[in-house]
C-alpha cells in the first residue's frame, strides 16, 4: 500500500501511478525531467499536494491502492481475429449522406455510398449513435435504445443496412451510450413522476435548491448537478442537462442495458464502441481538486474516470453480452492511461478488446481550446512508447481523427499547399503502426477545418455552451475565437461527394455548414486525380491489408533521437518493412542512403531526392 510517505520513485513503479504522474504531466505541461531526476524521485509522495492539493494526493492514492491486478508484457503469437485485421470507418450519420432531403443524413444515405466504402478498402463500420434522440448531443442523448431516429429513418432501414454491410462483406459495430440517457428516456421520466424503482436508475442528491452537492464541472459548461422540481432533489449529469448520467450501481438497470445490447447483438450487428465507458463507476462525491480542474477543464474527474468497480461492471457485460459471440468490443476511455488500458483489454481479462486512448490528440500542456501548432514528434513519441509497451495480449486502436476534435492535419499544419502530403504522412504513420486502424469519415479526403465566420453557424452544444459561458469574461470575438479552435463541428460538416452546391451532400438545406473548394476535397474531384489523398489511402489500406509485418508484427525504431525524423521497421517472422517519415515541413538529411536492395513500395511523392521533402513518408520492403 502505497502512502503520502511513500517516495515519488515508488510512485512511479506502480503502474497506476506511473499512470496518474504520466497524466499530470501531460495535463499541466511540466517538465518529464522535473519529476524523473534522482533528487525528486526521493520525495514523498506529499509533495504532489504541496503544488496541487493534498485532496488530490489523496484520490491519487486512493486510486493507486484500490487496483491490485497487473498486466504483463505478453510476448507469445497473437491470436488472430477479424477485428485484429479490420479497417474501420467512423460514419456520423448526421453528416454523411442525405437521401431524403431533409438537409440531415441518414440510413438510405449510408446504403447508397456502401459501394463507395468498399472501394476504399474499408472492412468494418462503426454507427455513431442512430437511437431515437431528442437531439441536444446529435444522438449521445438517447430517448429509446430500441428505435430508430426518426430523421435518419425507420428499423425496417437499419435492417436493410445490416443486411447490405453483411453482403458487402463488412461488419458493423453500433454506437453504446449507456453512462447517461436522455432525460426524455421513459425511464427518467418515470422517476421524475415518483417511480421510485425507476428513480433508482440515476443519480440523485438530497439537499435544498440553493447549495450544489459538489463542485464538478460538466463537459458542457457549468456544474453536473441539475436540480429536479418534481422530486426536489439533485441529479447528476456529466455531459449535458439533458444527458442524466446512470446509477450502474443498481443491478436491475444494468441487467435492462444487457438485454438492450442482446437485442442489437440477436440482429446480428459485429459489436459496440461504447461511449465514456470508464466514467460509468463512480468512485464517491468528494469535491474535485481545483488545480487539476484548472489544467483540464473537468473538475471532479478524478472521482469516476477509473472508478473502483468498473473491472466488475465491464465483466459482468461481456460475460452477459457477448462471451459467446464472435462480436468486438472497443471503449471510448478519456483520460485512461497506458497501463489502465491494459487492465481493460488484456485478453485474458474477459473485459474489452481495444480502447481509444486519446493522449495524443493534444501536446502535452495544451487543450483542445488552444491555438498552437501540434508537434509530430510528440505523436513519434507517444506511438513509440504504446507500441514498444502493449505486447501481444493487448492491440492498440489506431485513431487520429473523430468526430469530437478539430481536424488533425489543421492542428499540425494550416498551409494548404502541404495538407495533402501531410495528410498522407498521417495516413501512413497510422496504417504501420501495429493495431486496428479506424479512419473518421473525411480523414480519408485529407479534410481540414471549417471556415465558420460567426458563432451562429456552429451546432454543437458543448460549443454553444462554452460560448455563452466565456461572454462573461471575454469579447465576442475573444470568445469565439476560442470555440473556433476546439469546435468539434470541424469534424461534423457534412461530407463532401461532388462538386455541386453543398458538396452533394444533400438535396435540401444541410444542418450544418458544408466546406468550401470542392472543386479541390471532393470524392468526385479526387477519385479523377491519380495523386489524390483519396488514392493514397485506397493504396495504404490495401498494403495494409496484405502484410503480415504491419497487422501482425513489431515495430523497431531506428534514430529515434532525432527530432523531425520517425524511422522503424516493422517486422514478422521473416518479413520486413522499413517506413521513414518527415515530420517536419522543411527538407531534413536522409539518416541512410536510398538502398538498392530495399523496394519502394508507397510514397507521398512521386520521386526521391538525397533529402527527404517535407512531410514525406516512405515504405519500403526488405
Ligand atoms: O465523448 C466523450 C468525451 O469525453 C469527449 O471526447 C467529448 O467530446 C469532449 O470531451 C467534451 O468536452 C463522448 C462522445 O464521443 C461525444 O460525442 C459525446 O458528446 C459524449 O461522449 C457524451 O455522450
Amino acid at each position: 500500500m502505497l502512502s503520502e510517505k511513500s517516495t515519488l520513485k515508488q510512485l512511479l513503479q506502480n503502474p497506476i501511478g506511473a499512470d496518474l504522474i504520466n497524466a499530470l504531466i501531460i495535463q499541466t505541461g511540466l517538465p518529464k525531467a522535473l519529476i524523473e531526476n534522482p533528487v525528486s524521485l526521493n520525495l514523498p509522495v506529499s509533495v504532489i499536494g504541496r503544488l496541487m492539493g493534498d485532496d488530490l494526493v489523496k484520490a491519487l492514492l486512493k486510486l493507486v491502492n484500490s487496483e491490485q491486478a497487473r498486466c504483463v508484457k505478453a510476448a507469445g503469437e497473437i491470436q488472430p481475429a477479424w477485428w485484429k485485421e479490420a479497417v474501420f470507418y467512423q460514419i456520423y450519420p448526421r453528416s454523411f449522406k442525405d437521401a431524403s432531403g431533409d438537409g440531415i443524413g441518414d440510413i438510405k444515405g449510408i446504403i447508397e455510398k456502401l459501394p463507395y466504402l468498399k472501394s476504399l478498402g474499408i472492412t468494418a463500420l462503426w454507427l455513431s449513435p442512430v437511437y431515437d434522440s431528442p437531439n441536444d448531443d446529435n444522438g449521445y442523448d438517447i430517448r429509446n435504445y430500441k428505435k430508430i431516429m426518426s430523421e435518419f429513418g425507420t428499423m425496417k432501414d437499419f435492417d436493410a443496412l445490416l443486411k447490405a454491410v453483411h453482403q458487402n462483406g463488412m461488419r458493423l459495430i453500433m454506437d453504446l451510450v449507456v453512462n447517461h440517457t436522455s432525460d426524455e428516456h421513459k425511464w427518467f421520466c418515470a422517476a421524475k413522476k415518483g417511480d421510485e424503482e425507476k428513480a433508482g436508475y440515476y443519480i440523485w442528491h438530497d439537499g435544498d435548491e440553493s447549495t450544489l452537492p459538489n463542485n464538478w464541472l460538466s463537459f458542457f459548461s457549468g456544474s453536473v448537478w441539475e436540480y429536479c422540481k418534481e422530486r426536489r432533489q439533485w441529479y447528476l449529469h456529466l455531459f449535458s442537462k439533458k444527458q442524466p448520467d446512470l446509477n450502474w450501481e443498481n443491478a436491475k438497470l444494468r441487467s435492462e442495458i444487457y438485454e438492450m445490447m442482446n437485442y442489437w447483438y440477436g440482429k446480428g450487428i459485429d459489436g459496440f464502441r461504447m461511449d465514456v465507458i470508464n466514467f460509468i463507476s463512480k468512485g464517491g462525491y468528494e469535491n474535485g481538486n481545483e488545480v487539476l480542474g484548472k489544467a483540464c477543464g473537468y473538475r471532479g474527474i478524478e472521482h469516476y474516470f477509473y472508478g473502483p468497480r468498473l473491472h466488475e461492471y465491464l465483466a459482468e457485460m461481456r460475460r452477459e453480452t457477448a462471451a459467446d459471440k464472435d462480436v468486438f468490443t472497443v471503449g471510448e476511455t478519456p483520460a485512461v492511461g497506458m497501463e489502465m488500458c491494459r487492465l481493460l483489454t488484456d485478453e485474458s481479462r474477459g473485459e474489452l478488446d481495444m480502447v481509444f486512448n486519446f493522449e495524443h490528440f493534444e501536446c502535452p500542456g495544451k487543450h483542445r481550446f488552444q491555438e498552437y501548432k501540434y508537434d509530430l514528434n510528440y505523436l513519434k513519441s507517444y506511438l513509440i512508447k504504446w507500441q514498444t509497451a502493449l505486447g501481444t495480449s493487448c492491440r492498440q486502436a489506431l485513431v487520429l481523427e473523430n468526430h469530437d476534435n478539430p481536424r488533425m492535419t489543421s492542428k499540425v499544419n494550416q498551409s494548404t499547399a502541404l495538407m495533402p502530403v501531410l495528410s498522407k504522412l498521417l495516413a501512413c504513420i497510422m496504417f504501420t503502426m501495429r493495431g486496428t486502424p479506424f479512419v473518421f469519415q473525411g480523414q480519408e479526403l485529407g479534410l481540414g477545418n471549417v471556415a465558420f465566420k460567426s458563432i451562429d453557424e456552429m451546432r454543437d452544444v458543448e460549443s454553444i455552451n462554452m460560448y455563452k459561458e466565456l461572454l462573461k469574461t471575454k469579447t465576442p470575438k475573444e470568445a469565439f475565437n476560442i470555440v473556433l479552435s476546439g469546435s468539434r463541428d470541424h469534424a461534423r460538416a457534412p461530407m463532401p461527394w461532388d462538386n455541386t452546391e453543398n458538396g452533394g451532400f444533400t438535396q435540401g438545406t444541410p444542418w450544418l455548414r458544408t466546406h468550401d473548394k470542392l472543386e479541390q476535397i471532393s470524392v468526385q474531384a479526387q477519385e479523377n486525380d491519380e495523386n489524390s489523398v483519396l488514392n493514397y489511402y485506397k493504396k495504404i489500406i490495401a498494403l495494409h491489408k496484405s502484410e503480415k509485418a504491419i497487422l501482425y508484427g513489431e515495430i523497431n525504431p531506428v534514430f529515434e533521437k532525432r527530432k523531425n525524423l520517425f524511422c522503424y521497421f516493422c517486422s514478422y517472422k521473416g518479413e520486413k518493412l522499413y517506413v521513414e517519415c518527415n515530420l517536419s515541413d522543411k527538407y531534413i538529411q536522409r539518416p541512410t542512403p536510398i538502398r538498392q536492395n530495399q523496394q519502394l513500395l508507397l510514397s507521398n511523392y512521386p520521386f526521391q531526392v538525397s533529402d527527404l521533402k517535407p512531410y514525406e513518408a516512405n515504405i519500403y520492403k526488405i
